[in-house]
Protein backbone atom coordinates (compact mmCIF):
# COMPACT_ATOMS: atom_id res chain seq x y z
CA UNK A 1 0.00 0.00 0.00
CA UNK A 2 1.35 3.25 -1.20
CA UNK A 3 1.53 6.50 1.37
CA UNK A 4 1.87 9.50 -0.40
CA UNK A 5 3.50 12.79 0.48
CA UNK A 6 3.17 15.93 -0.68
CA UNK A 7 5.05 18.65 -0.10
CA UNK A 8 4.45 22.22 -1.66
CA UNK A 9 0.51 21.00 -2.06
CA UNK A 10 -0.85 24.32 -1.65
CA UNK A 11 0.44 25.65 -5.10
CA UNK A 12 -1.09 25.47 -8.63
CA UNK A 13 -0.63 21.59 -9.00
CA UNK A 14 -0.76 20.29 -5.46
CA UNK A 15 -4.84 20.09 -4.65
CA UNK A 16 -5.44 18.75 -8.64
CA UNK A 17 -2.42 16.09 -8.46
CA UNK A 18 -4.16 15.26 -4.99
CA UNK A 19 -7.32 14.60 -6.21
CA UNK A 20 -5.90 12.47 -9.27
CA UNK A 21 -4.23 10.32 -6.86
CA UNK A 22 -7.42 9.69 -5.17
CA UNK A 23 -8.81 8.33 -7.82
CA UNK A 24 -5.94 5.32 -7.58
CA UNK A 25 -5.55 5.91 -3.51
CA UNK A 26 -7.67 6.26 -0.64
CA UNK A 27 -8.02 9.78 1.21
CA UNK A 28 -6.29 8.31 4.43
CA UNK A 29 -3.20 7.55 1.95
CA UNK A 30 -2.47 11.25 0.82
CA UNK A 31 -0.98 13.66 2.81
CA UNK A 32 -1.00 17.11 2.04
CA UNK A 33 1.47 19.57 3.40
CA UNK A 34 2.39 23.45 3.10
CA UNK A 35 4.33 26.24 5.06
CA UNK A 36 1.35 27.66 5.37
CA UNK A 37 -1.84 26.05 6.88
CA UNK A 38 -4.32 23.70 4.00
CA UNK A 39 -7.62 24.88 4.54
CA UNK A 40 -10.96 22.43 3.64
CA UNK A 41 -8.37 19.98 1.88
CA UNK A 42 -10.15 16.76 1.86
CA UNK A 43 -7.30 15.22 2.70
CA UNK A 44 -5.09 14.43 6.26
CA UNK A 45 -2.61 17.72 6.28
CA UNK A 46 0.36 18.49 8.12
CA UNK A 47 2.63 22.11 8.13
CA UNK A 48 5.74 21.33 6.73
CA UNK A 49 8.81 23.54 5.91
CA UNK A 50 10.90 21.75 3.13
CA UNK A 51 14.17 23.42 4.71
CA UNK A 52 13.15 21.58 8.16
CA UNK A 53 14.81 18.75 7.96
CA UNK A 54 13.00 17.13 11.51
CA UNK A 55 9.43 18.43 10.60
CA UNK A 56 9.84 16.01 7.00
CA UNK A 57 11.33 13.29 8.77
CA UNK A 58 8.67 13.51 11.65
CA UNK A 59 5.79 13.00 9.07
CA UNK A 60 7.05 10.64 7.18
CA UNK A 61 7.10 8.56 9.85
CA UNK A 62 4.05 9.43 11.31
CA UNK A 63 2.88 7.85 7.98
CA UNK A 64 4.91 5.44 6.69
CA UNK A 65 5.45 7.51 3.85
CA UNK A 66 6.34 5.44 0.32
CA UNK A 67 6.04 8.51 -1.74
CA UNK A 68 7.08 12.06 -2.57
CA UNK A 69 5.94 14.30 -4.70
CA UNK A 70 7.86 17.42 -3.89
CA UNK A 71 6.34 20.55 -5.22
CA UNK A 72 7.63 23.38 -2.87
CA UNK A 73 9.10 26.28 -4.99
CA UNK A 74 9.81 29.83 -6.05
CA UNK A 75 8.88 30.27 -9.42
CA UNK A 76 10.74 32.41 -12.26
CA UNK A 77 8.49 35.77 -11.79
CA UNK A 78 8.40 35.68 -7.80
CA UNK A 79 12.42 33.99 -7.99
CA UNK A 80 13.82 37.23 -10.19
CA UNK A 81 12.31 39.45 -6.98
CA UNK A 82 13.84 37.07 -4.32
CA UNK A 83 16.66 35.18 -6.20
CA UNK A 84 18.06 34.28 -2.44
CA UNK A 85 15.09 33.19 -1.59
CA UNK A 86 14.53 30.65 -4.54
CA UNK A 87 17.98 29.37 -4.37
CA UNK A 88 17.06 28.67 -1.05
CA UNK A 89 13.93 26.98 -1.07
CA UNK A 90 14.70 25.55 -4.97
CA UNK A 91 18.04 24.27 -4.10
CA UNK A 92 18.36 23.46 -0.36
CA UNK A 93 14.93 22.81 -0.02
CA UNK A 94 15.67 19.47 -2.94
CA UNK A 95 18.45 18.65 -1.36
CA UNK A 96 17.22 17.98 1.98
CA UNK A 97 14.24 15.56 0.55
CA UNK A 98 16.93 14.07 -1.58
CA UNK A 99 18.95 13.03 1.77
CA UNK A 100 16.12 12.25 3.27
CA UNK A 101 14.27 10.18 0.83
CA UNK A 102 17.54 8.22 0.39
CA UNK A 103 17.99 7.51 4.33
CA UNK A 104 14.55 7.21 4.81
CA UNK A 105 14.15 4.68 1.75
CA UNK A 106 11.44 6.28 0.07
CA UNK A 107 10.54 4.38 -3.26
CA UNK A 108 9.87 7.01 -5.02
CA UNK A 109 10.39 10.62 -5.65
CA UNK A 110 8.79 13.18 -7.79
CA UNK A 111 10.27 16.22 -8.77
CA UNK A 112 9.13 19.14 -11.04
CA UNK A 113 11.30 20.73 -13.35
CA UNK A 114 10.37 23.74 -16.06
CA UNK A 115 10.98 24.72 -19.48
CA UNK A 116 12.95 27.57 -17.36
CA UNK A 117 16.01 24.90 -17.07
CA UNK A 118 16.57 26.39 -21.12
CA UNK A 119 18.37 29.28 -22.27
CA UNK A 120 18.90 31.37 -24.98
CA UNK A 121 21.73 29.38 -26.20
CA UNK A 122 19.37 26.72 -26.23
CA UNK A 123 17.55 25.69 -30.06
CA UNK A 124 14.23 28.05 -29.39
CA UNK A 125 11.95 25.51 -31.86
CA UNK A 126 11.06 22.39 -30.73
CA UNK A 127 13.63 22.12 -28.02
CA UNK A 128 15.01 18.50 -27.87
CA UNK A 129 15.65 16.63 -24.52
CA UNK A 130 19.66 17.02 -24.75
CA UNK A 131 21.09 20.18 -26.00
CA UNK A 132 22.73 23.30 -24.81
CA UNK A 133 21.08 24.62 -21.47
CA UNK A 134 21.89 28.24 -20.08
CA UNK A 135 19.07 29.56 -17.95
CA UNK A 136 19.64 33.27 -16.86
CA UNK A 137 17.43 33.27 -14.40
CA UNK A 138 17.91 31.72 -10.87
CA UNK A 139 14.72 30.09 -11.07
CA UNK A 140 16.23 28.43 -14.48
CA UNK A 141 19.21 27.92 -12.27
CA UNK A 142 17.43 25.95 -10.18
CA UNK A 143 16.02 23.76 -12.14
CA UNK A 144 18.89 22.82 -14.31
CA UNK A 145 20.68 22.40 -11.25
CA UNK A 146 18.24 20.62 -9.56
CA UNK A 147 17.80 18.38 -12.84
CA UNK A 148 21.78 17.19 -12.29
CA UNK A 149 21.00 16.34 -8.06
CA UNK A 150 18.31 14.06 -9.14
CA UNK A 151 20.40 12.33 -12.11
CA UNK A 152 23.28 12.30 -9.14
CA UNK A 153 21.19 10.12 -6.85
CA UNK A 154 19.97 7.89 -8.99
CA UNK A 155 23.49 6.94 -10.14
CA UNK A 156 24.91 7.23 -7.14
CA UNK A 157 22.55 6.40 -4.70
CA UNK A 158 19.96 4.58 -5.90
CA UNK A 159 16.99 6.94 -5.34
CA UNK A 160 13.98 6.46 -7.74
CA UNK A 161 13.36 9.60 -8.45
CA UNK A 162 11.45 11.03 -11.54
CA UNK A 163 10.93 14.38 -13.20
CA UNK A 164 9.19 16.46 -15.75
CA UNK A 165 10.08 19.64 -17.34
CA UNK A 166 6.50 21.40 -17.56
CA UNK A 167 5.48 23.90 -20.02
CA UNK A 168 3.56 26.63 -18.60
CA UNK A 169 0.65 24.70 -16.94
CA UNK A 170 -2.82 26.73 -17.44
CA UNK A 171 -5.69 25.49 -14.64
CA UNK A 172 -9.11 27.10 -13.58
CA UNK A 173 -8.79 26.04 -10.07
CA UNK A 174 -6.05 26.95 -7.58
CA UNK A 175 -4.17 30.32 -8.99
CA UNK A 176 -0.53 30.28 -9.96
CA UNK A 177 2.13 31.66 -7.85
CA UNK A 178 4.42 34.17 -9.55
CA UNK A 179 5.14 32.44 -13.32
CA UNK A 180 6.01 34.09 -16.11
CA UNK A 181 3.10 31.63 -18.35
CA UNK A 182 0.72 33.18 -15.56
CA UNK A 183 -0.65 35.93 -18.03
CA UNK A 184 -2.07 32.48 -19.89
CA UNK A 185 -4.57 32.07 -17.22
CA UNK A 186 -4.93 35.91 -16.04
CA UNK A 187 -6.50 36.58 -19.35
CA UNK A 188 -9.34 34.38 -18.84
CA UNK A 189 -10.32 35.40 -15.71
CA UNK A 190 -10.28 39.34 -16.87
CA UNK A 191 -11.80 38.12 -20.26
CA UNK A 192 -15.04 36.77 -18.45
CA UNK A 193 -15.13 39.48 -15.97
CA UNK A 194 -13.72 43.05 -18.04
CA UNK A 195 -14.41 41.58 -21.47
CA UNK A 196 -10.55 43.00 -22.02
CA UNK A 197 -6.85 42.14 -20.34
CA UNK A 198 -3.26 44.24 -20.46
CA UNK A 199 -0.70 41.49 -20.92
CA UNK A 200 3.20 41.39 -19.46
CA UNK A 201 4.53 39.60 -22.71
CA UNK A 202 4.38 41.32 -25.95
CA UNK A 203 1.56 39.96 -28.54
CA UNK A 204 3.90 37.59 -30.45
CA UNK A 205 6.00 35.74 -27.31
CA UNK A 206 5.22 31.99 -28.40
CA UNK A 207 5.89 29.88 -25.32
CA UNK A 208 5.07 26.02 -24.67
CA UNK A 209 2.17 25.53 -22.59
CA UNK A 210 0.05 22.46 -21.43
CA UNK A 211 -3.98 21.89 -19.99
CA UNK A 212 -4.07 21.01 -16.30
CA UNK A 213 -5.35 17.71 -17.32
CA UNK A 214 -2.53 16.52 -19.32
CA UNK A 215 0.04 17.74 -16.93
CA UNK A 216 -1.37 15.50 -14.12
CA UNK A 217 -1.72 12.67 -16.42
CA UNK A 218 1.81 13.05 -17.46
CA UNK A 219 2.80 12.98 -14.06
CA UNK A 220 1.39 9.88 -13.17
CA UNK A 221 2.36 7.92 -15.92
CA UNK A 222 5.78 8.91 -15.42
CA UNK A 223 5.41 7.49 -11.48
CA UNK A 224 3.58 4.76 -12.90
CA UNK A 225 5.35 3.52 -15.95
CA UNK A 226 8.11 0.59 -15.32
CA UNK A 227 11.24 1.60 -13.41
CA UNK A 228 13.25 -0.44 -16.84
CA UNK A 229 11.13 2.59 -19.24
CA UNK A 230 12.56 5.42 -17.26
CA UNK A 231 15.71 5.53 -19.30
CA UNK A 232 16.31 9.51 -18.55
CA UNK A 233 16.99 10.36 -15.09
CA UNK A 234 17.51 14.32 -14.97
CA UNK A 235 14.03 15.09 -16.53
CA UNK A 236 11.48 14.33 -19.14
CA UNK A 237 10.81 17.30 -22.24
CA UNK A 238 7.24 17.19 -21.63
CA UNK A 239 4.39 19.15 -24.17
CA UNK A 240 1.48 20.32 -25.04
CA UNK A 241 0.97 23.51 -27.69
CA UNK A 242 2.26 26.69 -28.07
CA UNK A 243 0.51 29.81 -28.85
CA UNK A 244 1.31 33.59 -28.64
CA UNK A 245 -0.92 36.06 -26.09
CA UNK A 246 -2.35 37.47 -29.97
CA UNK A 247 -3.29 33.80 -30.68
CA UNK A 248 -5.03 32.85 -27.21
CA UNK A 249 -6.80 36.17 -27.32
CA UNK A 250 -7.80 35.12 -30.66
CA UNK A 251 -9.46 31.70 -29.44
CA UNK A 252 -11.03 33.45 -26.50
CA UNK A 253 -12.82 36.22 -29.40
CA UNK A 254 -14.07 33.38 -30.93
CA UNK A 255 -16.15 33.14 -27.43
CA UNK A 256 -16.05 36.53 -26.18
CA UNK A 257 -16.23 38.44 -29.43
CA UNK A 258 -15.54 41.71 -27.31
CA UNK A 259 -13.02 40.97 -25.28
CA UNK A 260 -9.88 43.17 -26.29
CA UNK A 261 -5.94 42.90 -25.19
CA UNK A 262 -3.12 45.23 -25.05
CA UNK A 263 0.41 44.64 -24.86
CA UNK A 264 2.39 46.44 -21.75
CA UNK A 265 5.52 44.22 -21.46
CA UNK A 266 7.46 44.57 -18.64
CA UNK A 267 10.33 42.43 -16.35
CA UNK A 268 8.74 38.99 -17.65
CA UNK A 269 9.52 39.52 -21.03
CA UNK A 270 13.03 39.26 -20.73
CA UNK A 271 12.80 35.90 -18.98
CA UNK A 272 10.04 35.03 -21.28
CA UNK A 273 12.72 36.03 -24.54
CA UNK A 274 15.11 32.76 -22.78
CA UNK A 275 12.84 30.39 -23.24
CA UNK A 276 11.62 27.62 -25.95
CA UNK A 277 9.16 28.50 -27.83
CA UNK A 278 8.00 24.80 -28.32
CA UNK A 279 9.17 21.28 -27.28
CA UNK A 280 10.25 18.46 -28.10
CA UNK A 281 8.75 15.49 -26.70
CA UNK A 282 9.60 12.29 -28.78
CA UNK A 283 11.77 10.86 -25.78
CA UNK A 284 8.85 10.84 -23.24
CA UNK A 285 6.70 9.65 -26.16
CA UNK A 286 9.16 6.56 -27.12
CA UNK A 287 9.83 5.65 -23.08
CA UNK A 288 6.66 6.03 -21.39
CA UNK A 289 4.15 6.63 -24.24
CA UNK A 290 3.22 9.79 -23.04
CA UNK A 291 0.90 11.58 -25.42
CA UNK A 292 -0.57 15.29 -24.84
CA UNK A 293 -4.71 15.05 -25.74
CA UNK A 294 -5.59 19.25 -24.96
CA UNK A 295 -4.91 21.78 -28.00
CA UNK A 296 -5.42 25.30 -27.82
CA UNK A 297 -8.93 25.11 -28.72
CA UNK A 298 -10.16 22.42 -26.32
CA UNK A 299 -8.55 23.85 -23.70
CA UNK A 300 -10.10 27.34 -24.27
CA UNK A 301 -13.62 25.96 -24.62
CA UNK A 302 -12.69 24.45 -21.58
CA UNK A 303 -11.29 26.76 -19.09
CA UNK A 304 -13.48 29.47 -19.99
CA UNK A 305 -16.64 26.59 -18.97
CA UNK A 306 -14.89 26.14 -15.52
CA UNK A 307 -13.74 29.96 -14.27
CA UNK A 308 -17.05 30.98 -15.80
CA UNK A 309 -18.84 28.63 -12.98
CA UNK A 310 -16.65 29.92 -10.59
CA UNK A 311 -17.75 33.62 -10.91
C1 LIG B 1 6.86 29.96 -14.67
O1 LIG B 1 6.34 30.68 -15.54
O2 LIG B 1 7.74 30.33 -13.89
C2 LIG B 1 6.42 28.50 -14.59
C3 LIG B 1 7.29 27.62 -15.41
C4 LIG B 1 7.27 27.67 -16.87
O3 LIG B 1 8.01 26.83 -14.85
N1 LIG B 1 5.06 28.38 -15.02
Amino acid sequence: MEKILILGAGGQLGKELASALNKLFDTQNIILSDIKPLEDAGFPTEIIDVLNAEQIIHVIKKYQITQIYHLAALLSAVGEKNPALAWNINMNGLMTVLDIAVDLKIKQVFWPSSIAAFGPNTPRINTPQFCVMDPNTMYGITKLTGERLCEYYYLKKGLDVRSLRYPGIISYSAPPGGGTTDYAIHIFHEALKHQKYTCFLSENTELPMIYMPDAIRATLELMQAPKDKIKVRSSYNLAGFSFTPKQIAQEIQKHIPNFQISYQPDFRQAIADSWPQSIDDSVARLDWNWKHQYDLSEMVKDMLVNIQKTL
